[in-house]
């Protein structure tokens, strides 16, 4: 199996913990240049987004089902908690906003990188937006982790969770100081050798 990605990429990293947990071996193959417009260099994503997951039976684009491909593949027999599991509120509502912050800090780096000025108002908006959303998560994503089953091995709302919260911290996006609760799941989950294994880290010297 091949996972097209960066070591710095948070949707990318929730893949590469998955594969771990799952003790599948992966052969990770690293996007050199963001700004290509030729889907071959994301593995075949037409989207041109990271990870995309290349196997015997196809591509699969986005984390998520690459995720579950990943699980399948595996003989671990991990029980693993999937977004459409979470059948209260609270959790499906964590999940919905992790992944939409993930996006929005996509977006407020990539308009950095690129000289969008910071005070773009569709960059203030994405800041702002992002901001609701963390302040929402220290108050619920506790409880939200606390309606999963305690026999799970894995869930993709806490691994998600902790890619988005180490990832702002790594690209300088938003320092978790404000958000004890938050910084304190991502220390505990942080421990977890698949976690350990896949720091983030830049591939290309900035
Ligand atoms: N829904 C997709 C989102 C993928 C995504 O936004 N990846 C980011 C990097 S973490 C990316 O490819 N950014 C480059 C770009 O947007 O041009 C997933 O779950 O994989």
């Amino acid at each position: 199996m091949h996972l097209f990605g960066r070591s710095s990429s948070h949707f990318t990293r929730i893949a590469r913990i998955f594969a771990a947990e799952a003790e599948v071996a992966i052969d990770f193959i690293i996007i050199r240049d963001l700004m290509s417009e030729n889907p071959d260099d994301y593995g075949g994503h037409p989207a041109m987004k990271m990870p995309t997951l290349q196997t015997e039976a196809g591509i699969w684009f986005g984390s998520l089902p690459i995720c579950r491909e990943l699980v399948a593949c595996s003989e671990s027999g991990l029980h693993v908690i999937w977004p459409e599991d979470l059948d209260r509120p609270v959790a499906a509502n964590a999940q919905e906003l992790v992944l939409t912050a993930m996006s929005t800090e996509v977006g407020l780096i990539m308009g950095k990188a690129t000289g969008v000025p910071e005070d773009n108002s569709h960059q203030a908006k994405m800041r702002a937006s992002l901001l609701g959303v963390m302040e929402w998560l220290e108050l619920n994503a506790g409880r939200a982790i606390a309606t999963l089953a305690p026999d799970r091995d894995l869930s993709f709302l806490e691994v998600s969770l902790f890619c988005l919260l180490e990832h702002l911290e790594f690209r300088e996006v938003l320092a978790l100081d404000a958000y004890p609760e938050l910084r304190a799941f991502a220390q505990r989950f942080a421990s977890r050798s698949s976690a350990v294994a896949t720091a983030y880290k830049f591939n290309f010297p900035a």
